[in-house]
């Protein structure tokens, strides 16, 4: 039998190897070509981008255009295993994603391999429900006294644009539900993330998924921009931030063509109440672990922490000594908890919030960053103290997590304030009291609701996950209904009387 080596030297081995992203089908004139960066040191080089051009974009829609009726004719049992092979050759390649979650990504081993888990819980989730309802049509009951059926078909070109901090899991997500459900596909994914997109795409087509099916398109936003203007566009599945997909629904709603889907998951402003009945080390787990694992760079991580009054000097005393023990650091070295940010831009719209809070004279707590660690786009983890959630203006993304205090007569107050934000996606609560889950429940306008856990990690198909208001359009990714906003549906209308029930209306009239 092949002897392998133990995953981290696997790991190390392939820090030497260098990736490439570029269109799937390069033209004879390239692009721009830049160079891709580790997060936690600028100086290592992981790989290049090349991102497309206007004229491979084009040519990006003609294919797409031309395959997607048989795309869709194939059905969703043929789909299905094509998306089935896909996952198999993901998990096969495991050490090559977990390699580059870390390298281009900054993602701790941890989310790396939840990175990777969850992707290949998309493809399948996604194949399986190809198979069942892009199959047979629906036979509709009724009273016609026809034959009526109602079947699922993909509704043309449809376009994912992804993020980088779920670089594989969302890539792969949304493409395969496009794919799924019939769609040809285009995806560009986030200008920081492409080399991780493109080990994706390729191992779909090694999967047998036609590569005119699925084009990787990189590129900034200029590169989105050109693509979501495109006038062969059926829809467009975004995650990313709120601005961005108000400037995406912009620009479908200016073109002249179909009318676009826009399917968009994008940021919040995530709360977690903490009554005096909840447990402490449960509350210091949970805080810890939604408001810093992945460096806070969850569009569903805690940002703002309410803790009732009576119980909120003790309880913040024991927050501080957990988030003292983290470990900030090299996201390859195996006891990090907290890695880098993105990139520098992200690096600086934190720290200059944090200065911000600071000159307002709040109290604020950072951790010493480690030394060594100069060429690499660290934010110390924070903790800042405000009087509520209306004192913050935006989504803050990254490892700064602020706390209020409530009296206990105030709880509907809070929620209306969380309401008022006007996002809606995780709210966490930790309370033994059935009633005030309930009271919270009937009340908050939010997507996922924690009770007495952490408020990260969606589980595909267990906890579908999406926010409305500005934090997203629904359906909820990985949820039952995701695949139908994907797809068109069309009715089949078949007079099965021999002499034709309206023709002999007809004749009688
Ligand atoms: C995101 O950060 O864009 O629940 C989505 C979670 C993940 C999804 C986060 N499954 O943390």
């Amino acid at each position: 039998p092949m002897v392998r080596a133990p995953l981290m030297a696997r790991l190390k081995a392939l820090e030497s190897a260098h990736w490439r992203a570029e269109p799937t089908f390069p033209a004879a004139t390239p692009g721009e070509i830049a160079p891709i960066t580790m997060p936690h040191d600028l100086s290592a080089v992981v790989g290049t981008r090349r991102d497309a051009t206007a004229e491979e974009i084009d040519a990006a829609f003609a294919r797409a255009a031309q395959i997607q009726p048989g795309w869709d004719a194939l059905g969703g049992e043929k789909r299905a295993l094509l998306l089935e092979e896909a996952a198999d050759l993901f998990e096969a390649h495991t050490d090559e994603f977990l390699s580059l979650c870390q390298r281009e990504a900054g993602k701790t081993l941890l989310d790396a391999v939840l990175e990777l888990r969850e992707a290949v819980d998309f493809l399948r989730y996604y194949a399986e429900g190809a198979r069942q309802r892009f199959g047979q049509p629906t036979i509709l009951p009724g009273p016609t006294g026809e034959e009526n059926s109602l079947s699922l078909h993909g509704r043309g070109v449809f376009a994912t644009i992804s993020p980088w901090n779920f670089p594989l899991a969302i890539f792969t997500g949304m493409a395969a539900a496009a794919l799924a459900a019939g769609n040809s596909v285009i995806a560009k994914p986030a200008e920081q993330t492409p080399l991780i997109a493109a080990l994706a795409v390729r191992l779909c087509h090694e999967a047998g998924i036609p590569p005119e099916a699925l084009q990787l398109l990189p590129g900034a936003g200029a590169v989105g921009q050109m693509i979501t203007a495109d006038p062969r566009l059926a829809g467009v599945a975004f995650t990313g931030s709120t601005e961005t997909a108000q400037a995406i629904n912009r620009t479908l709603a200016g073109r002249d063509g179909p009318i676009a889907t826009l399917i968009a998951e994008t940021g919040g402003q995530n709360a977690m109440i903490v009554d005096s009945s909840a447990l402490p080390e449960q509350v210091v787990r949970d805080v810890l672990g939604s408001a810093f694992q992945s460096a806070g760079q969850r569009c569903s991580a805690l940002r703002v922490l309410y803790l009732q009054d009576d119980i909120a000097d003790q309880m913040l005393e024991m927050i501080r000594g957990g988030f003292e023990a983290l470990i900030i650091g090299d996201p390859a070295r195996f006891s990090t908890d907290v890695g880098p940010v993105i990139d520098p831009d992200a690096q600086a719209r934190l720290e200059r919030h944090v200065a911000r809070c600071l000159a307002s004279e709040r109290k604020v707590t950072r951790l010493p960053l480690p030394p060594g660690i100069a060429q690499g786009c660290f934010v110390a983890p924070t903790i800042v103290e405000l009087g509520s959630i209306r004192d913050l203006s935006r989504e803050h993304f990254g490892p700064v997590l602020h706390v209020a205090r409530f009296r206990a007569s105030e709880l509907g107050q809070v929620i209306d304030d969380i309401n008022a934000t006007g996002y809606g996606l995780t709210l966490g609560l930790h309370s033994r009291i059935a009633e005030t889950r309930r009271f919270v429940q009937a009340r908050a306008r939010v997507g996922n609701f924690y009770v007495n856990r952490n408020q990260i990690g969606a589980v595909v198909e267990s906890q579908p996950f999406g926010g409305e208001g500005l934090s997203g359009t629904g359906p909820k990714a990985g949820g039952p209904h995701y695949l139908t906003r994907f797809a068109t549906e069309r009715v089949m209308t078949i007079d099965t009387t021999a002499a034709g029930g309206n023709a002999s209306l007809l004749a009688a009239g």
